[in-house]
């Protein structure tokens, strides 16, 4: 329905009212008025930015200082060391507890040794230490700040390691620098505004599992591409080109030519895209038993490491994971029993399983060789499945990740007492080492 209009005199009435509004809106009260708007939203907006979203940034350090009361080792010059690992561990825990400690705790990200080498009375130590603070704040500030916090503590004379106050030197360094430093350690993983990925605690799964939150969060997962039929395997990037995955992933085809690797969580559009030149079988690989389930495969060209690509650790042979230790595996393969391969990258974690346990005769009966490892629940519901193959099984140690199975076989999905079979990395560290020297 309409309204009639109403009628006024055109006269009197309509220009009164026009004339009281002009002189209420005079253009000074006018300005005045809108600049009080303005002001007063800036303000709101200042205020909502300084302490909700606290716009912070990173900040990068390069420590470098001598340390006198150890003694160096031979093997410190080898990162992939037991004795370079533990001695960077025992570094890094020192210094987030002098950080953790001091008034701007909470600003201390994480520090990642760099090297360890001889010097005249002691070994020296180069780091990176990792800030965040409010954008806002200058780079000289916080290196002051960082200093104070470090001199402190040497004055409480309660730190594990002896610090030599003189040879202590701190250096703000960018993003690309510190990327680039921390490249030089397998096994980190980082976001794309590279802040460090903390150690994940959720239990996820793929079957039944959860896709990946981010990108970056496991760099070194490659999808291994039979061209023409798509994803048939997973793989983990161990250097800039060699990927290692598992011997039957190779049981249709070994020429290389026939096989790409893309990089990346998601397979359809992949980060990174590189052909297969070399493929190698272990020479013992047994398709009746699955035993020695290993592989390696080598790309044409290498890969640059960044947020998205990145090497995992090789754990040194020695390395022992007690039964229930927490690991992860992440793939692309199906959800579901005879599923279809997923587009984007899942992952789950689950438990290492003794093989006394694995090998009872109401699990695997006994078909658990030296070189396999079991891990999933007894009560099933999670774990890998078909096209999870040759993927990775990796396991957290202080925010370096190391692998420590390849997805092998099992007897179908995250059933009760049949849980997933890995091919034991440890005990093929040699066997990797003889075929492509790391
Ligand atoms: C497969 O067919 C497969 N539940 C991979 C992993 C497991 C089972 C089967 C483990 O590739």
């Amino acid at each position: 329905m309409m309204y009639a209009p109403v009628e006024f005199s055109e006269a009197e009435y309509p220009r009164v009212t026009y004339q009281k509004r002009q002189q209420f809106w005079d253009p000074i009260r006018l300005a005045l008025f809108t600049l009080a708007i303005v002001a007063i939203i800036g303000i709101a907006i200042g205020i909502v930015t300084h302490f909700v979203v606290e716009d912070d940034r990173s900040f990068y350090y390069l420590a470098s200082f001598k340390v006198t009361n150890i003694k160096y080792r031979e093997n410190y010059g080898m990162k992939s060391s037991r004795e370079f690992t533990e001695r960077s561990h025992q570094i890094e825990r020192m210094m987030s507890r002098i950080f953790r400690r001091s008034s701007g705790g909470g600003r201390f990200i994480k520090s990642h040794v760099i090297s360890l080498s001889p010097s005249e009375q002691g070994v020296n130590i180069l780091m990176v230490l990792m800030f965040r603070y409010p954008s806002t704040d200058s780079v000289e500030r916080i290196k002051k700040k960082v200093e104070r916090t470090l001199y402190q503590s040497l004055k409480t004379k309660q730190l594990p390691f002896s610090i030599s106050k003189p040879s202590l030197r701190l250096t703000p360094i960018d993003n690309r620098k510190m990327r680039s430093l921390l490249n030089s350690r397998c096994g980190i993983r980082m976001t794309p505004s590279n802040m460090p990925l903390p150690a994940s605690s959720s239990t996820a799964r793929i079957v039944q599992g959860r896709e990946t939150a981010m990108d970056g969060e496991w760099p070194w997962q490659a999808s291994l591409q039979l061209i023409g039929s798509g994803h048939q395997c997973g793989a983990s990037l161990i250097s800039h080109t060699w990927l290692l995955t598992a011997a039957h992933c190779f049981r249709k085809t070994k020429d290389p030519s026939k096989w790409i690797a893309t990089f990346g969580t998601t397979i359809t559009p992949p980060a990174v895209k590189r052909n297969v030149g070399k493929i190698i079988v272990h020479e013992n690989y047994h398709r009746e038993t699955n035993d020695n389930d290993i592989a390696l495969a080598q790309l044409t060209t290498q890969v640059e490491f960044s947020n998205i690509v990145q090497r995992v650790c090789l754990p040194d042979s020695s390395l022992k994971l007690p039964p229930k230790t927490s690991v992860f595996v992440t793939g692309f393969g199906s959800i579901v029993d005879d599923g279809p391969t997923q587009n984007k990258l899942r992952q789950a974690r689950v438990e290492t399983i003794g093989t006394s346990v694995c090998n009872r005769t109401d699990v695997y009966d006994g078909l658990i060789t030296p070189g396999m490892l079991c891990a999933g629940f007894m009560e099933g519901k999670v774990d890998a499945c078909k096209g999870d193959s040759g993927g990775p099984l990796v396991y957290d140690n202080h925010d370096i990740w190391y692998i420590v199975g390849i997805v092998s076989w099992g007897q179908s999905c995250a059933l009760p007492k049949k849980p997933g079979v890995y091919t034991r990395v440890t005990k093929y560290r040699h066997w990797i080492a003889s075929k492509i020297g790391i």
